[in-house]
C-alpha cells in the first residue's frame, strides 16, 4: 500500500484532498452510528464525483455499500474515497471490501486502518490481493479520527470516552441554596446539550439527582434545535435513544422514577444484589453490580459498559459528588462546561465537591480546546491535563 501525504498530490491528483474532504463530510452529517462510527464514501470516475454514500445508523448499509448503491451506473474503473479502511468482516452487514472488489473499483484511497480487531489491516490485503489500488492519506487521519473518538476509543481502550457536562453561573454555582436551578444555561446551551445527548451512547448520573431532580436525561427531538431535514437524516439513531446509566450504590432507585416510565432503557449500577430490589421485575431496567460496599467503581462501570452495552461516549450529567468522584478517578476524557453569564452569590451551590487540593502544584488543570458563544452563553470544551500531583 501506497502512503500519499498531501504534498505529494500533484497536478494529477489535485482534487483528492477535495473528495477525501467530502468523505468526511458525509460522516460527519450523522449525529452517531454508535455502536459503529461515523463513515463516509464518494466514488469518482474520470474526475467525475459518480454517487456518494454514508452509513446512518447501526445495522443500516455500510458507507461504501450505499455509494455502490446508489452510482445508478457501471462503478467498474472508479476510485472509492472512504473515511476509514473498508471492513473485511461480516457483521450486521457484508465486508465492504468484497462490495468493492465485486462492483470492479480500481483504486480505494483512504485516510486510516480500522483500529477494530475484525477489520483492522484485513480489509486493505483483501483489496490488494484482488487487484485494487489502496493508497492511504496519512494527513487526514487526525479528521478522521475526529469524527469518531469514541469508537476509537472504546476499541482502542476497553472503555467508553467519558464527556462530564456542567453547567454553572459565572461564579461558578449550579443552584441556589434552595435547590432552585431552572433555568442557569439558556435556550441555546440547552439545545446544545440535546445535541450531545443524542450524540451519545449513554448519558449516566447518581442517585443524588435522580432523587432530588427526577429528571428525564432523554432526547427530545423539538428540542434539538435540528431543521427538519437534519432530523429527517438522523431518523434512525433518534429511534434508538442513548442508554440511562444510574449509578445507585444502595439500591435507592425509586419505581416511580420519571425516568423508568420514558422510551429507552436504564440500567442501575450498584454494590449490593438486585434480589430484593422493587426494580427487579421493571422492563427496559438491567440491575448490574460494580464495586463493593458504599461505592460503586468507576471503572468498572465504563469497563461494562464498553464490553456489555458497546457504548462508545459517555456523557456524564450528574451533581457535585459524583462528578467530583469521576474527576478524582481522572477518568474523564473532556469537560463540556457551559457558562452563564449571572452571578448566584457564595451561598447558592458549588460546581464540584473537590477537596484537599493544598497546593498550586497539585490543581488539576484543563486545556481548552473549542470556545463557543451560544446565544448569551459560551460553551468551552476542555481536556484535562495529566498532573501527577492532582490526587496523587
Ligand atoms: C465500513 N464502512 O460505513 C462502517 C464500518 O456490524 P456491522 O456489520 O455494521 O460492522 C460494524 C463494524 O464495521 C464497526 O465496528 C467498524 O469496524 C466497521 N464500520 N466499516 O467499511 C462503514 N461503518
Ligand atoms: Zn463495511
Amino acid at each position: 500500500m501506497q502512503h500519499k501525504h498531501n504534498t505529494e498530490l500533484d497536478a494529477t491528483f489535485l482534487d483528492w484532498p477535495v473528495h477525501m474532504q467530502r468523505a468526511l463530510d458525509l460522516a460527519d452529517s450523522v449525529l452517531t452510528a454508535a455502536p459503529n462510527p461515523r463513515v463516509g464514501c464518494v466514488l469518482v470516475h474520470d474526475g467525475q464525483v459518480i454517487s456518494e454514500g454514508w452509513h446512518s445508523a447501526a445495522g443500516a448499509d455500510h458507507a461504501e455499500v450505499m455509494a455502490l448503491t446508489n452510482a445508478g451506473r457501471d462503478s467498474r474503473g472508479a476510485t472509492a474515497f472512504v473515511s476509514l479502511e473498508p471492513c473485511a468482516h461480516h457483521g450486521k452487514t457484508g465486508p465492504c471490501s468484497d462490495a468493492l472488489i465485486a462492483a470492479g473499483i480500481a483504486r480505494v484511497v483512504i485516510p486510516m486502518q480500522d483500529p477494530n480487531p475484525e477489520v483492522a489491516g484485513k480489509g486493505i490485503a483483501k483489496m490488494e490481493e484482488a487487484g485494487i489500488e489502496v493508497i492511504m492519506l496519512p494527513d487526514f487521519e487526525t479528521a478522521a479520527r475526529r469524527l469518531n473518538p469514541g469508537f476509537f476509543h472504546r476499541i482502542e481502550q476497553g472503555r467508553p470516552l467519558v464527556r462530564m457536562k456542567l453547567a454553572m453561573s459565572l461564579d461558578g454555582r449550579t443552584a441556589l441554596a434552595n435547590g432552585a436551578s431552572k433555568w442557569i444555561t439558556d435556550a441555546a446551551s440547552r439545545a446544545d446539550v440535546q445535541r450531545l445527548r443524542a450524540a451519545s451512547s449513554a448519558v449516566l448520573t447518581g442517585i443524588g439527582t435522580v432523587l432530588t431532580d427526577d429528571p428525564s436525561l432523554n432526547v427530545r427531538r423539538d428540542e434539538l434545535g435540528l431543521s427538519e431535514a437534519q432530523l429527517l437524516s438522523n431518523e434512525l439513531n433518534l429511534q434508538e435513544p442513548p442508554l440511562r446509566i444510574v449509578l445507585d450504590s444502595g439500591r435507592r432507585m425509586p419505581a416511580t422514577a420519571k425516568m423508568l416510565g420514558l422510551e429507552g432503557q436504564v440500567v442501575v449500577y450498584s454494590t449490593a444484589s438486585a434480589d430484593d430490589s422493587e426494580l427487579r421485575d421493571s422492563k427496559n431496567v438491567d440491575l448490574r453490580v460494580a464495586g463493593s460496599g458504599d461505592r460503586v467503581e468507576l471503572q468498572t462501570v465504563l469497563e461494562s459498559l464498553a464490553a456489555d452495552y458497546q457504548c462508545n461516549d459517555v456523557l456524564i450529567e450528574a451533581g457535585p459528588t459524583l462528578c467530583g468522584a469521576f474527576l478524582q478517578s481522572k477518568l474523564v476524557d473532556e469537560l463540556v462546561v457551559y457558562i452563564a453569564p449571572k452571578l448566584l452569590g457564595s451561598d447558592a451551590k458549588p460546581l464540584l465537591e473537590l477537596v484537599g487540593i493544598t497546593q498550586m502544584s497539585g490543581a488539576p488543570e484543563f486545556q481548552i480546546v473549542e470556545t463557543q458563544q451560544l446565544d448569551s452563553d459560551v460553551k468551552l470544551v476542555l481536556k484535562p491535563l495529566a498532573n501527577p500531583r492532582f490526587n496523587e
